[in-house]
This record gives structure tokens, sequence and C-alpha cells, in this order.
């Protein structure tokens, strides 16, 4: 994508604010999809300013953000039902769409970019890392309710917005092809990352093989259940909203599990080039485990509690090979802030694989526990 102009933003700001005084979009957030800017509508003095969140999608990735937005329209629709049915407050514990003046839920800009709204969630933190267990057992429950408000959401109303998106064998092809392409003359480099993803083919085809026997369910499922993608109440410090909707999509409830501790159980951030510093946290991979299974409130079938750690397994792994992917295509997918960032956060994925692996009994105890 082409960098965001200022004419653009304040245009796309005008769409959404009217003549409203505003402060101006501020980038925000650390996602590494779309262009996410804060915007402060000013209320004069005494009355609280007002919020927003504009976001220029990613139409690279997402190719159809029309359809895209009639999911999250959609899904957070059927959220803020059932939200209301249970007493909850719909405004704070999902994401609201902001439409623009002719009444879409997307503006499109001259240069084709689409960009969508939605009021900022007050008094709430987005964390990139867990500053207690209780923060990561709050994001587990709250990634758990997620699932469990959307069982009954007429999944035939999706449209997928990214084809095959946890389809990990197909990742594994597209690595092998990026592999033996090799655009940019980087495979000589790293030999060791390319023959351990080799060697875990296994692992790439585990799910794909029991869902084509029927072993598995299909349900709504979030896809992108990155500890930064639920807001976090600040004065309760309780898991308040699922965010970052745009994968929402039929997928496997093991995968949403197995997201969350590739990201949040880990002893590091993401891209921490110091891989002494990285590993799997069993007492982390503990409270996400009690509190996924509780959130999801019983819907989870024996079988799918038992691979639990398997989804841990299969989406770091293949997350692992999507950020080398990238790095071998020349970083065109993932959002990078330096060299070869993309090549740390692919080690530190192997790394918490060949982790998992050494630890692999323990996780099947402590998952046992909750069965
Ligand atoms: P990306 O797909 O690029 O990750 P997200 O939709 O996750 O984009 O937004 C990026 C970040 O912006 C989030 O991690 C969160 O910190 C913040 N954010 C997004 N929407 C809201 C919102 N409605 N209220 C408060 N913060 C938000
Ligand atoms: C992306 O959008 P964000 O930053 O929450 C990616 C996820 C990856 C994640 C890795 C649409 O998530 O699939 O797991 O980066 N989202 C998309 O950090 O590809
Ligand atoms: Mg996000």
């Amino acid at each position: 994508m082409k960098p965001v102009t200022q004419t653009q933003l304040e245009n796309a700001i005008k769409q959404f604010c009217g003549d409203q005084k505003t402060s101006g979009g501020v980038n925000y957030g650390s996602g590494h999809i779309n262009d996410t800017y804060r915007i402060v509508l000013e209320r004069g003095e005494g009355v609280p300013a007002e919020i927003l969140i504009l976001q220029r999608m990613n139409t690279e990735i997402f190719t159809e953000p029309i359809l895209l937005m009639e999911n999250i329209a959609n899904v957070t629709g059927h959220l803020k039902k059932k939200i209301a049915e249970n007493g909850g407050d719909p405004k704070r514990e999902t994401l609201s769409i902001v439409y623009a003046q002719d009444g879409k839920p997307y503006y499109v800009d001259e240069a084709e970019n689409f960009w969508r709204c939605y009021p900022f969630i007050a008094d709430t933190i987005s964390l990139d890392r867990a500053e207690t267990t209780e923060d990561f057992y709050q994001s587990a429950v709250a990634f758990g309710n997620f699932q469990r408000l959307l069982s009954d959401f007429p999944a035939e109303q999706l449209h997928e917005t990214i084809p095959h998106f946890h389809d990990t064998k197909a990742r594994f092809e597209v690595f092998k092809k990026a592999v033996a392409e090799d655009i940019c003359g980087r495979a000589a480099g790293v030999k060791e990352e390319i023959e351990f993803i080799l060697a875990r083919e296994d692992v790439a085809n585990v799910f794909g093989d029991m869902q084509a026997k029927g072993e598995l369910p299909l349900r709504v499922t979030h896809n992108d259940t990155k500890l930064n993608n639920v807001l976090m109440d600040s004065k309760t410090r309780k898991g308040l909203c699922v965010i970052d909707l745009d994968t929402v999509m039929p997928g496997l409830a093991m995968n949403d599990f197995g997201d969350s501790i590739r990201f949040g159980a880990s002893t590091a951030d993401e891209d921490e080039p110091d891989l002494s510093k990285v590993s799997c946290d069993m007492g982390l991979f503990e409270v996400y485990t009690k509190g996924f299974i509780e959130g999801c409130g019983g819907k989870l079938t024996e079988k799918e509690i038992e691979l639990l750690p398997m989804g841990a397994k299969v989406m770091t792994y293949e997350c692992g090979m999507r950020f080398f992917t990238d790095y071998l295509q020349g970083d065109t997918y993932f959002k990078i802030h330096r060299e070869g960032q993309n090549l740390d956060r692919c080690r530190t994925q192997l790394k918490l694989v060949a982790d998992m692996e050494k630890k692999w009994e323990t996780m099947q105890e402590i998952v046992r526990k909750f069965k």
C-alpha cells in the first residue's frame, strides 16, 4: 500500500466528522495490517472530548472491503443483541460503526483507499505484553466469550475475507514456492530456518487431515486472537471488548486458542532478536487454558480441548512460516519498522515451536486438568 498522504487523511476525517473541530489524525496502535489513527473531537470547555479510531483498510490483503464491512456490521449487530440480553453494555463490549456522511460504513477516496471509523472505546488499554497473569487470563475469557456469543451466528452469512487464512497446508506450499523462487536472494542466509520448517510438514497437515475426515467442528472464530486485539477495561482490568474483526470467519476453536498462546504466552516480544529470551511460559499457558475453556462456556468438545496444545503448536508454526515467507518475498505483507524484522519475528516463532516440543507433556497435562 502507498503511504497515506496528509490530504487523504484530512479528507477521510471530514467524511466521518463533517465540520466538527478535530485534533487531526495521530498514528495509533501496533497492528501489522491496517493504518490506524486516533482522532480527538474537541467539545469545548468542561465537555469531555469524543475520540474516534479511523482506519485505512489494507485492501491488498482484504480485497473485498465492502463485503468485509458487511461482515463487521452483521457480527457486531449479533454481538450487541447478545450483550444487551446478558445485561452488558453493547457500546463498550463490542465495536460500533461510525457511518460516513453518505450513510455508508466506509469511505473510498480518489486513490481507491477504503476508510472506516469506530468510536474509540474509552478507559481501556490494549496490551502488547500481559503485565500480570491475570491480564492474560482476562483476555482468554474475552476470546472464549466471543466464540460462545457467536456460536449461534449464521455462518453462511459470513464472507470469507481471506480465503484459506488458517489453511496451514496451503501456507506450507506457499512457503516452499517462496524458497524455490527466492526473489530477493535471501534464502542462502537462512537455511537453518528452512530446514526447521521443512522437517515439520506433519504440523502443517494435522488439522487439515482431521477436517477432511470430518473430525473437527467448524465454528465462527476470530482468527487473529493477539492480546492487543482485546481491549481491557482500565479500571476493572477485565477483558472488555474483542476488536480487529476483519478475519471473523468459519474456523477452528484450537486455532483461536493457539494464536493467543503464540503471542501472549511468549516470554518475549514477537520480534525479539535475542532468542535466549524467548520461551513459552507454562504459567501463562495454564491461565489461558482455564480462561478460554471457561469463556467458551461448555461449548468445546472433549476432542477440541484435547487438541488445544496442538492448536498452539500449529498456529505458532504457521505464523513463523508466514513471517518467513514475507521475509523471502521482500516484506510486502506485514508492516516492518526495521530491516530483518520479519526474520526476527519468524525466529521467535520457531524458537517457541521448539520450546513447545520440549514442554509437550506438560502442556497435555495442563489441558487435562480442565477437561
Ligand atoms: P490491525 O489489523 O492493523 O491490527 P486493529 O483493528 O487491531 O488493526 O487496530 C490497531 C490497534 O488500534 C489495536 O490493537 C488497538 O490498540 C487500537 N484500537 C482499534 N480499535 C479501537 C477502538 N475501537 N477503541 C480503542 N482502541 C482501538
Ligand atoms: C496480523 O492485524 P494484526 O496485527 O492484529 C495478522 C495475523 C498475524 C499477526 C502476527 C489479517 O495481525 O494473522 O497472526 O499479524 N493479520 C492478518 O502478529 O494477516
Ligand atoms: Mg490488530
